[in-house]
């Protein structure tokens, strides 16, 4: 599994988070979007989506991808819950 944070400019409301998680879905990913931290952690089965495909399913949406952050370099330890 591929599992990334990314940041994301432009997301206010529930809305927003609907059509990311929407939009990552309907390309066989799985989003979660953290509106306070401007964030979707995204997971994906290897092999079968490209990052790129990723962000042009976001930014279609009209939000934009500003940084990646890839969790298995722990980046950063604040999440904390053992992904795997
Ligand atoms: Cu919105």
């Amino acid at each position: 599994m591929t599992n990334l944070t990314l940041q994301v400019e432009g997301m206010s409301c529930q809305h927003c988070v609907n059509s990311i998680e929407g939009a990552l879905q309907a390309i066989g990913a799985n989003g979660k979007v953290n509106l306070a931290a401007h964030t979707v952690e995204v997971t994906w089965t290897d092999g079968l989506l490209s990052l790129e495909a990723v962000k042009e399913a976001i930014e279609e949406q009209g939000y934009e991808v500003v940084a990646i952050i890839d969790n298995k370099e722990g980046v950063n330890g604040d999440a904390g819950d053992g992904n795997e």
